[in-house]
């Protein structure tokens, strides 16, 4: 790995890119769907947060043959035994709407005193024909009544734990200090600088 080590990101969520791009060294390249040119929704049909990234991974490198990684990411609340979870993006119907979510969501923990929940993200790296996986979360609490314009989903509702404020409240570089998305790329980072000689 001499020069800078491309990968493709399969992502439709311009929040995520931005995200990812942030935690990222010199050393590598991350180019979105769209900046490849690949305009395709793909589904994600199963019940876990890790089946639901390989399937995004894999439709993509099958695809692109090109080295390329997803991520799956899910809010998990203790009083709704892991829910909205793997649904998290269609918690409330079908369309993936942010407000509705976070309606639904706030009507479920109504009354609820037990507010613990966390965001986790499962990475899956598909490179060299070889599937590798990375997972990072953020502990938290769900608040009553949405705070914040930064960020997407669920942000205006979460409070990660160390800090006073929603995800939605604080700027990119300060969500990273917490957050589920940059610990598991951190692993992947570390991964593949281990790996690189064996990696091209
Ligand atoms: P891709 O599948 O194209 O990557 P997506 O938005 O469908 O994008 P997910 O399937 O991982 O992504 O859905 C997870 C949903 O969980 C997402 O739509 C948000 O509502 C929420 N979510 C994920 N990460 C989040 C974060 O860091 N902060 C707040 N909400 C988040």
């Amino acid at each position: 790995m001499t020069e800078k080590f491309t990968l493709i990101f399969a992502t439709n969520n311009a929040n995520k890119v931005q995200e990812i791009k942030s935690v990222l060294g010199n050393n590598f390249e991350i180019i979105s769907l769209k900046e490849a040119g690949i305009d395709i929704e793909i589904p994600e049909p199963y019940d876990t947060l890790k089946e639901n990234a390989t399937e995004k991974s894999s439709v993509i490198f099958r695809l692109t043959n090109k080295n390329c990684f997803s991520e799956d990411t899910g809010l998990e609340v203790e009083a709704l035994h892991g829910e909205p979870g793997v649904k998290s993006a269609r918690y409330a119907n079908e369309y993936p709407k942010f407000e509705s979510n976070i309606e639904k969501l706030l009507y479920n923990l109504k009354d609820i005193k037990n507010r613990n929940a966390q965001f986790r993200t499962v990475i899956s790296l598909i490179i060299n024909k070889q599937e590798y996986f990375f997972e990072g979360i953020c502990k938290g609490k769900i608040i009553d009544t949405p705070k914040g314009n930064e960020g997407f989903g669920y942000d205006p509702i979460f409070v990660p734990d160390g800090s006073n404020k929603t995800f939605a409240e604080m700027p990119i570089e300060e969500k990273n200090k917490f957050s589920h998305r940059k610990k598991a790329m951190q692993q992947l980072i570390l991964f593949l600088s281990q790996n690189k000689t064996n990696f091209s």
